[in-house]
């Protein structure tokens, strides 16, 4: 019988982007006006190639009232608040920070970025000279390719504030949207699968219909998002599909399936996906791997951020 341990071995010759990780644990190491200031660079870099969209009124409502005491101090302060979380010191708006969903992080730096430019919160000193190690993060991260830019822009803010129970805090998300009208569904259609359990996943959250999604997947199912830890157990997965997967575009393009033991069928699909952030701008390479049982519900999927896009076309037989 599979184990997760085990589930989490299929398609073995799948490659991920290593790289994000790696460039990430060398980020960490870096002083905390080194990483507010290679952020920086960073993003005004992807700003002349790709622009973020603007986070909803729904999202900001809730990172509003810190907002707003950032934008009530001087620019020492306002300078100091942003090392307390990228250092992770233990403050209050550290401690509330830490408890937000990955999308309200991100709206809340959106909002800084936007003042910093415009002279209400305190910019990255001019002619400010980054660490030779800085430096040479920066260069890793000019080098990757967008997809695996954002993703690294992500796992930086995710890390920030103090967050005292590790994790096992009551999280701030945005509210739920209502799933697409049937009428205004498109279905996916993916060359070599015809499987009804993967096409309806992708199908199902591109709809933000979370609580069908669910459904496919087994009482101790489990996702494995990129670069992370399988979430297990449905409680759990559909908590994620709402805090964090909304309005996420998936193209799949191609795949293949085959038996496993114990009457499992195993699924590998290959395609794009967007997030709502950059839209079409950005189109991620990534990797689906189902785990079926028998009854053809999900036992487990992974979906890993693909090394480069040779490996949308790799299906070893
Ligand atoms: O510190 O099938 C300043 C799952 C400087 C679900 C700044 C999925 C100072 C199942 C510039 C102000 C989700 C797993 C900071 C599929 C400073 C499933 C600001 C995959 C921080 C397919 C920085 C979905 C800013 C995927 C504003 C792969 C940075 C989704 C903004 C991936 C960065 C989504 C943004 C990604 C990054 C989104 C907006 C990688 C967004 C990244």
């Amino acid at each position: 019988m599979f184990t997760l341990e085990r589930a989490k071995q299929i398609f073995p010759e799948t490659r991920s982007a290593d790289v994000v990780p790696a460039i990430t644990a060398r980020f960490q190491l870096l002083s905390a006006e080194d990483q507010l200031a290679l952020i920086w660079y960073a993003y005004l870099e992807m700003g002349s190639t790709i622009t973020v969209a603007a986070p909803g009124a729904a999202r900001m409502q809730f990172a509003e009232p810190v907002l707003n005491q950032i934008k009530a101090m001087n620019f020492a302060e306002q300078s100091q608040l942003m090392c307390d979380l990228a250092n992770r010191t233990d403050t209050a708006i550290g401690r509330t920070y830490s408890c937000w969903s990955v999308n309200i992080k991100l709206g809340f730096w959106y909002q800084l970025g936007q003042w910093m430019a415009s002279g209400i919160v305190a910019p990255i000193p001019e002619g400010y000279q980054l660490s030779a190690n800085a430096s040479a993060v920066l260069s890793s991260v000019k080098a990757v390719d967008q997809g695996q830019q954002i993703t690294l822009l992500r796992n930086f803010v995710v890390d920030m504030g103090y967050d005292p129970a590790k994790g096992d805090t009551q999280r701030v998300a945005e509210p739920v949207v209502a799933p697409t009208p049937e009428s205004q569904r498109r279905k996916v259609f993916i060359e070599g699968v015809l499987n009804p359990t993967v096409t309806s996943y992708m199908d199902l959250l591109n709809a933000n219909d979370f609580d069908n999604l669910i459904e496919l997947f087994l009482p101790d199912g489990a996702l494995q998002p990129p670069f992370q830890k399988p979430i297990v157990g449905r409680d759990a997965v559909l908590r994620f599909f709402r805090e964090d997967c909304q309005n996420l575009r998936l193209l799949p393009e191609r795949g293949y399936a085959e038996p496993a033991d114990g009457g499992f069928t195993q699924i590998k699909v290959t395609g794009k996906v967007q997030t709502p952030w950059f839209g079409a701008g950005i189109g991620m390479n990534v990797a689906w791997r189902f785990l079926l049982n028998p009854e053809g519900k999900i036992y487990f999927v992974a979906i890993d951020l693909l090394a480069s896009p040779a490996e949308l076309l790799k299906f070893a037989r």
